[in-house]
């Protein structure tokens, strides 16, 4: 087992970047009770995925077909966060992170995606949340981060409307057993990820390339399924929870910022999210989405709508690259989108385009569009070419410059399994060596630590 000392904690304690005579340039404060925090999914950082009854999920299996994950990897080790997250959570208190947004693994607490839990499952979550709550952090709960139990694939996955109900009845759960300690949950990261990936170009797990009929109809479920998990939440947990999705927005640029372009922009943001958000927000799917997908549509019922038009009481939105760049067509309403950058900086990750403004502008049309009073960031971050140097620093420039520009949870406390980049890609704050475990704090942990302490971006 790695020590507390071994995995960096002890560089990080009582450090700051900044310091005395060296003050920042320009500070831009953040309002008093901003949130700061970090996030996580269990997939990615747990590791131990055949121990105390965990059920197999699809990335389990997905991980195993040859050719799909970048070097072979798998995750059955990843970062062994199942036995060090202790030395985690240190970590996180050493950067003086309020919140921390992590998800649970479906397979642990339902080895057979319904049916029997497996007592041992929720135990590591109530132990986690022990670590938390006495270090003061407060724990937002993502109740689904794509790992799908194998045994639900077996039987359609979202294909099958079957599923939307099997993750309420699991969310149900989970907010039983822990909506006493949990004010936040979130139902599902990224619908439009796991589906669209897992479903219809079979890039993620479970690998399926569908017909365009079959791939709408799994969106259908997963917002019914989002649906029906803010229900069984607020049913089962304690009153006063809150709960919301964490949904990768497509958020449309104007391409230069005049009023026109940034309505067609906004515009264009609606329309993009007319699937997931947009239904989510508006109770209905829009003339567009139907006119659209025409003969593919989903089919859905009134009741299904009002089921997934449920009132949240938050929107995450996980924020990277821009979507899309439109402007105001000259003549006719509506807008013309642009093509993307071809030169513009990217990060590390083809599809991270570098555009600070997506952060100005996702919560700006959110509240415009819909009215949402209460936004979080719920993921942002950047990979990056990181590398120890000679004396062990992590001098990780790309994310402290992508940094500047930022909000809420940072993703991700760690490295970790990054899905098809298996652990070839970067995104932590710490820099994870993956033969021995240790944990250390790059550059980007400190500048950070900085931030939340100061409440101000430096
Ligand atoms: C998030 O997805 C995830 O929630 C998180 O688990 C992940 O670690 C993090 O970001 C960093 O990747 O066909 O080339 O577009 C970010 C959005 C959507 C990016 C799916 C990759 C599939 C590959 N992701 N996309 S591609």
């Amino acid at each position: 087992m790695v020590s507390a000392a071994a995995v960096g904690v002890v560089g990080l304690t009582g450090f700051r970047l900044l310091r005395g005579s060296d003050e920042p340039y320009l500070q831009s404060p953040f309002p008093p009770g901003f949130r700061w925090g970090t996030a996580t999914s269990a997939f990615q950082i747990e590791g131990a995925t055949r121990e105390d009854g965990r059920g197999p999920s699809i990335w389990d299996t997905f991980a195993r077909l040859p050719g799909k994950i970048r070097d072979g990897a798998n995750a059955d080790v990843a970062d062994d966060h199942y036995h060090l997250y202790k030395e985690d959570v240190a970590l996180m208190k050493a950067m003086g992170v309020q919140t921390y947004r992590f998800s649970i693994a479906w397979p642990r607490l339902f080895p057979e995606g319904r049916g029997m839990p497996n007592p041992k499952g929720i135990a590591f979550y109530q132990r986690l949340l022990d670590v938390l709550l006495a270090n003061d952090i407060k724990p937002y709960v993502t109740l689904y981060h794509w790992d799908l139990p194998q045994a639900l694939q077996d039987r359609g996955g979202w294909e099958q409307r079957d599923t939307a109900q099997a993750f309420a009845d699991y969310a149900g759960y989970v907010a039983r057993e822990v909506g006493d300690r949990v004010g936040h949950f979130f139902t599902l990261n990224e619908m439009r990820s796991f589906i669209d990936s897992g479903y219809g170009t079979g890039v993620f797990a479970p690998g399926l390339t569908l017909s365009k009929a079959a791939r709408n109809q799994a969106r259908h479920h997963a917002v019914l399924a989002h649906g029906l998990g803010v229900q069984a939440v607020r049913a089962c947990a304690r009153t006063g929870v809150r709960v919301g999705p964490a949904e990768n927005i497509k958020i449309a640029l104007p391409d230069i910022e005049t009023r026109k372009n940034v309505r067609a922009a906004e515009e264009a943001t609606r329309d993009m999210n007319a699937p997931f958000l947009t239904v989510i927000l508006e109770g209905h799917y829009t003339d567009g989405y139907l006119k659209a997908t025409g003969a593919d549509a989903p089919r859905f019922t009134g009741a299904d709508l009002k089921t997934i038009s449920t009132p949240v009481d938050f929107v995450g939105i996980n924020v990277y690259g821009p979507g899309a760049y439109v402007r105001a067509r000259t003549r006719e309403a509506g807008y013309a989108e642009m093509p993307l950058p071809a030169s513009y900086p990217h990060m590390k990750s083809p599809w991270l385009g570098f555009a600070p403004e997506a952060l100005y502008w996702a919560p700006r049309f959110l509240q415009k569009l819909w009215d949402v009073k209460e936004i979080y960031i719920t993921e942002n971050g950047t990979s990056a070419t990181d590398k120890p140097a000679k004396d062990g620093r992590v001098d990780d420039l790309d994310r402290v410059l992508f940094l500047r520009v930022r909000g809420y949870f940072a993703w991700s406390l760690l490295d970790n399994f990054e899905w098809t980049d298996g652990y070839g890609t970067r995104f932590g704050l710490h820099y994870v060596d993956f033969q021995t475990l240790k944990r250390t704090p790059k550059l980007s942990a400190l500048f950070y630590k900085d931030v939340i302490a100061r409440n101000a971006l430096v």
